[in-house]
């Protein structure tokens, strides 16, 4: 006889789901993980200039392939700061300074030259990613 019967139907809930004997986990033994750390400064990191390089004092620049390559040249002369590898050219004026950025996609050492005055100002190396 396996009559459903619809009526009167006092669904029961199955008793055969006793609760687990839920044993609260002895083994636990939950270490004081660090979690101190207290709010993690979101200091909206403002760009920091570009390192500047100026001729007389040999800089040495250092980027990662895939990174934005960022300097900034001054000279006391007019002339053209030459960036060997990646072959950029800008134009120096005494006094003034300039920036120089673009995606660093070619790696090993390049020389950034004071064209004119042939003069090595700077050493850019990118190593790979
Ligand atoms: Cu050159």
């Amino acid at each position: 006889m396996v009559a459903l019967s619809s009526s009167g139907g006092d669904e029961e809930p199955p008793a055969t789901s006793a609760r687990s004997t839920a044993t609260p986990a002895a083994t636990a033994v939950v270490e004081p993980v660090a979690t101190a750390a207290e709010t993690p400064e979101p200091t909206p990191t403002p760009n920091p200039e570009p390192p500047l390089v100026i001729p007389g004092k040999p800089a040495k620049l250092r980027f990662t392939q895939g990174e934005t390559i960022r300097f900034r040249v001054r000279a006391d002369t007019a002339d053209h700061v030459h960036v060997h590898g990646y072959d950029m050219v800008q134009d120096v004026e005494p006094g003034k300074t300039i920036t120089f950025s673009f995606p660093a996609k070619i790696t090993g050492i390049f020389e950034i030259e004071l064209e004119d005055a042939g003069e090595e100002i700077a050493q850019l190396r990118v190593d790979p990613a």
